[in-house]
């Protein structure tokens, strides 16, 4: 081995919130540690992702770290669902206050990083550096690789192009622009309403319409926020056992059996409170098409009831998948924004993109002249981030190749043929069905804990076995069988890049009841995992 490469313990790909705390949990825990990202600074999806409106869809005082009682007393947030500006700083804070900056390269890709069988360490290469580690993790997230659909034409555009995950750190100014918005996913949906006020007119281009539920944003008091933080002990323990991280009322009769008039009148309750958990009230709502019909429908008719157009609003409402099979949307206005007269809607199920035009674009036989146009075209996701780098395991084989038909993990956290190697919310953990601070902070500290084991007990692999993978790919699939998300041509199952094989990847059986399993095979000597 070339001895010149500097050796660590452990290589941390990523200084978003996975891999910062990451990076503190190895380090405190006595192990030499790098990380590298290739962003300007810390803070991940908060960093790249800075178009009009990026806000989270997370309420502030549960989409922060839980593992310092000092750092989620200390912190102040101003708003019941923090902004992009806002989670970037307190990313800063964070990286400020544990001195995390140290042990990270900035602006520095990892490229490709290999497996020495004779070593048993990951020789890893960086763009301008070589290096050896133990241990390799990636925390690259699920939503950091994006993805452009190749639309003919696309570079002969003479005006303004942006994606919203690699959006300028310039101000980007609209006013007076004729400007188009391709996609109304959750990024879209929240960039419509903001860009509308600034543009001279903005075309929206849909394919499919989203459901959306009202965000409700509005500033935090001080008394709020010492109501939570007194019981923030009490508070986090019940979302880490929670379903999906996030506290709710679920209810536990189902909608099917709820007389309307009572449903209705929970829905509309539900639909004031706003947020991400509308589908949460009843169990039926995402197993049962007939229980799903009850939500969506309503939604429809407050989508009918807000837009003044009928035809503009029945384009608005969604009908191709069940509402939450794919990632519901959380917004401020954005149904809203159709009734404003310099807003139009084109439906590219009528008129399909045909093509990008030096002058804007043509749909259908229809020729749209556009200043700037925002991509907000999502993600290649979940494999995206970690099939770009060439990860390379025993015997030369490529992460990306084992991958092709789709990802096979255990437990999300490591893959047969890849010792030493593990995936902060990766494929098959349940990653982005969560409050991802819940999940990350649940993966990091499992790790972390089980790193130390290999060192106290003198191991040198630890490497996924293949029968335990196979049997938690077929659970992954079975629990995601019994629900209505398959159904949905939506980013968990791939179906969004041309492609890529039809899995749905995320473990859809719960936060709590995964951490059970992930404590169990600790408590069991790792059981599932060759230590050798
Ligand atoms: O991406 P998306 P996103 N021609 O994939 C359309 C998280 N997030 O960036 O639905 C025309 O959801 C595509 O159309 P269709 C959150 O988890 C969170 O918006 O495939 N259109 C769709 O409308 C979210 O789910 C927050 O028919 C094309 C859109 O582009 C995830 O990130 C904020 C097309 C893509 O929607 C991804 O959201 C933002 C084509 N060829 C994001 N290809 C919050 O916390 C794609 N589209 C609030």
């Amino acid at each position: 081995m070339d001895e010149d490469r500097p050796q660590y313990d452990a290589v941390v790909i990523g200084a978003g919130f996975a891999g910062m705390y990451m990076l503190k949990t190895l380090r405190d825990a006595g192990f030499r540690v790098r990380a590298f990202e290739r962003g300007g600074d810390v803070g991940g999806t908060w960093y790249w992702n800075r178009y009009p409106g990026a806000r989270c869809d997370i309420e502030s005082l549960y989409y922060c770290y839980s593992f310092s009682e000092e750092l989620q007393q200390e912190w102040r947030w101003t708003e019941r669902y923090p902004s992009q500006p806002e989670l970037l700083r307190y990313a800063r804070h964070v990286a400020e206050r544990f001195d995390l900056r140290r042990d990270i390269s900035f602006r520095t890709e990892v490229r490709a990083a290999s497996y020495d069988e004779a070593h048993d360490r990951w020789a890893v290469r960086t763009d301008d550096a070589e290096l050896t580690a133990r241990f390799l993790i990636t925390a690259v997230g699920c939503l950091s690789a994006t993805s452009t659909p190749d639309f003919p034409g696309i570079d002969t555009f003479r005006g303004e192009a942006f994606h919203t995950g690699r959006w300028p750190h310039e101000e980007v100014d609209f006013t007076g622009k004729r400007v188009g918005v391709i996609g109304t996913g959750s990024s879209g949906i929240q960039a419509i309403p903001v860009i509308a006020e600034q543009a001279d007119h903005l075309t929206v281009f849909q394919r499919a319409a989203q459901f959306s539920v009202p965000a409700h944003n509005h500033p935090l008091s001080d008394q709020e926020q010492r109501r939570v933080k007194a019981d923030y002990a009490r508070l986090r323990a019940e979302a880490r056992m929670s379903p999906s991280g996030i506290l709710c009322e679920r209810l536990e009769v189902n909608a099917v059996d709820v007389p309307r008039e009572e449903l209705r009148a929970e829905l509309e309750r539900r639909w004031r409170i706003g947020g991400t958990t509308f589908c949460a009230a009843y169990p039926d709502t995402l197993r049962d098409l007939a229980a799903n019909e009850l939500s969506a429908e309503f939604v429809r008719e407050k989508i009918r009831a807000t837009v003044r157009d009928p035809e503009t609003a029945e384009l608005l409402c969604p009908r191709d998948h069940p509402i939450g099979t794919k990632r519901i949307c959380v917004d401020t206005d954005y149904y809203a924004t159709y009734n404003r007269p310099n807003v139009s809607l084109v439906d590219l199920r009528k008129h399909p993109i045909a093509a990008i035009t030096p002058a804007g674009l043509r749909a259908g036989d229809r020729e749209f002249e556009l200043d700037a146009i925002v991509f907000a075209t999502g993600y290649d996701a979940m494999t995206g981030p970690l099939n770009r780098i060439d990860i390379r395991g025993t015997g030369g084989r490529r992460l990306a190749d084992e991958w092709a038909a789709g990802p096979r993990t255990y437990l999300g956290l490591a893959c047969v043929g890849f010792p030493n190697l593990f995936t902060i919310t990766g494929p098959g953990s349940p990653s982005v069905l969560s409050n991802m601070i819940v999940s990350i902070e649940q993966h990091v500290e499992w790790i972390g804990a089980h790193l130390v084991h290999l060192r106290e007990h003198g191991v040198r692999r630890s490497e996924a076995d293949a029968e335990a993978q196979r049997e938690w790919g077929e659970h992954v699939d079975e629990v995601a069988a019994a629900t209505l998300y398959p159904r949905a041509a939506s980013w968990y199952t791939g179906a969004n890049v041309p492609g890529k094989p039809r899995v749905f990847m995320p473990y859809i059986g719960g936060v709590g009841t995964y951490r059970e399993i992930c404590d169990g095979v600790a408590a069991d000597g790792y059981r599932g995992f060759r230590l050798t």
